[in-house]
């Protein structure tokens, strides 16, 4: 085939995987234990790779769950991931501020509320990796960073 016709796929940075059911960007799933780190720092390792926390959406959140499932370590961790509740107690919003749908939680109907309000996004081990709203965001969680392709 000759070269320069069609653009590359791009390739995932070193460390990440494909993103299920998306063809642009790649996450990176750290759960060792000497890797656990609170919101922010986590963010920062996110950020120093060139990206974020993940970005969740109903379209790939069952796959997103099965491999944090697949990736908990030992003992099993919950997961920081790019959420963040406001200063409105059950008001959840994307890291860029959008709103972001109760249905990623693992009650939509209660979970999203409660514990006070500023809490940071985690996929929860004992929800089945649902996001859950409580805790701590200095806790030291295993954490779910997304980039784009190169
Ligand atoms: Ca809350």
């Amino acid at each position: 085939m000759a070269n320069g016709i069609f653009r590359p796929a791009g390739t995932c940075p070193t460390n990440y995987s494909p993103t299920p059911l998306d063809r642009k960007t790649c996450i990176r799933i750290v759960s060792a234990v000497s890797n656990r780190t609170s919101f922010e720092a986590a963010r920062n390792v996110c950020r120093a790779d060139g990206g974020d926390l993940l970005r969740l959406y109903a379209g790939n959140f069952d796959q997103i769950r099965q491999l944090a499932d697949a990736n908990k370590g030992t003992p099993a961790c919950d997961f920081w991931v790019g959420a963040k509740e406001g200063s409105t107690d059950g008001v959840w919003l994307y890291l860029n501020g959008d709103a972001l749908s109760p249905n990623l939680f693992f009650n939509p109907m209660t979970n999203p509320v409660g514990n006070g309000a500023n809490a940071c996004g985690k996929l929860a081990e004992g929800d089945g990796f649902y996001l859950h709203d409580g805790g701590s965001c200095t806790d030291n969680n295993g954490y779910i960073c997304q980039a784009n392709k190169i």
